[in-house]
């Protein structure tokens, strides 16, 4: 008996289409319902278009970038990645070295740490399919010198950059611990949804790091520098840095920190009527890989109430979509908000939230977000 339910549920499973992934029985009939507090339009820049969001896997045409230094352009047949620093064996890699290396793939949703941070840019968050070799493997080969503690990860892009009043040609540049970098589902990745990365997306080659904010994730590299002190460049330690108070009883410590991994994170995507006059409420929710918990919504002054939420998600960094039936809905004017919470038991905190109530800078921006609309 059981068995057989296993496996009508993954025959029901196989046929179900891939564009309608997170939310079962879509209605060809459903009626959009549009939030009152309109997010405004981010013209000429892909974003998530929340109230279209249907598609697990995020398309091209929705797909965010973020180029600090202006977008670069390789050729791929003068380009090659360097290996250097505290190695022993330092290496050169052409693209086809890399690609003749150990192929892998994960699904990854890539979040910006600005998302999140004003009305304008809500949508700086995708979900896509990546391949590549993993990084470990490649640099043990090269293997660690005594006294090793950092790599960094330098991209193509270059830019002067004022230091204490001075210019600097730099190039954007981050770095992980080595512990971090040996991470084995972290990717030296060539392939983004089946395809070569788009120019835009860090073609021919970028750093995948699985659950940490896309600055971590390195565009068109082309070297990686084993370092025996802390990378200090712009985007490690004086940008992409998060200030954050937290109140003691006599005084307000303030902390900056680099960011790094995503915070649990859970956003409200659109409202559909249902032709059983019934309302389904949907979202994405995310983690840094700690599995999902659970995903709770609020309607109005309600109390929280747990929502349904996408089991067949295979791979713990890629975004959870769910959703919420309001079988009676009451006519008028309705606020939403959702919360996450992950299996360590953090919960997404709401903007009040001591955690988040005296965070200066806008990165990492978890909050929970109330959505409007009226029926
Ligand atoms: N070389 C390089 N890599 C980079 C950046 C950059 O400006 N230069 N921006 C980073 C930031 S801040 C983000 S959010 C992600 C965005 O990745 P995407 O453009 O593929 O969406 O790339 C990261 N990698
Ligand atoms: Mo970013």
């Amino acid at each position: 008996m059981i068995k057989g339910s296993v496996a009508t549920a993954a025959l029901a499973l196989s046929q179900f289409p891939l564009r309608s992934f997170g939310l079962p029985e879509p209605e060809e009939n459903e009626i959009l319902i549009p939030f009152t507090d309109k997010l405004p339009a981010t013209p000429n820049r892909p974003m998530i278009q929340w109230e279209q969001l249907t598609e697990w896997m995020t398309p091209e045409k929705d797909f965010f970038a973020v180029s600090h230094y202006g977008p670069a352009k390789v050729d791929a047949e003068k380009w090659n990645l360097e290996v250097s620093g505290l190695v022993k064996h330092p290496k050169t890699f052409s693209l086809a070295g890399i690609k003749a290396r150990k192929r892998r793939e994960i699904t990854a949703t890539l979040e910006c740490s600005g998302n999140g941070s004003s009305p304008t840019f809500m949508g700086a968050v995708g979900n896509t399919k990546w391949a590549g070799t993993p990084l470990g493997p490649l640099l043990k080969e090269c293997g660690f010198q005594k006294g090793a503690i950092e790599v960094a990860f330098f991209g193509t892009d270059e830019k002067k950059e004022k230091i204490k009043d001075n210019e600097y040609l730099q190039n954007f540049g981050r770095s992980l611990t080595i512990a971090d970098a040996l991470d084995d589902r972290i990717l030296l990745a060539y392939e983004m949804n089946g395809k070569p990365l788009p120019p835009e997306h860090g073609f021919p080659l970028r750093l995948i790091v699985p659950g940490w904010y896309g600055v971590a994730w390195v565009k068109w590299l082309k070297r990686i520098e084993v370092l025996d002190h802390r990378f200090m460049g712009r985007f490690m330690a004086r940008d992409y840095v998060t200030i954050r108070g937290e109140e003691r009883p006599d005084c307000t410590i303030w902390r900056e920190t680099s960011v790094t991994k995503m915070n649990v994170k859970s956003v409200v995507a659109r409202v559909v009527r249902r032709s059983d006059g019934s309302l389904r409420i949907s979202g994405a929710a995310w983690t840094d890989g700690t599995p999902l918990e659970r995903v709770e919504l609020k309607i109005d002054d309600g109390s929280w109430i747990e929502t349904h939420t996408d089991k067949r998600n295979q791979s713990k960094y890629a975004w959870t979509f769910w959703h919420y039936d309001w079988q009676h809905p009451l006519s008028g004017e309705h606020t939403l908000v959702s919360r996450a919470t992950d299996a360590n038991g953090v919960i997404q905190p709401s903007a009040d939230d001591p955690r988040i109530k005296l965070k200066k800078t806008y990165y990492e921006a978890n909050q929970q977000y109330p959505r409007k609309f009226s029926i």
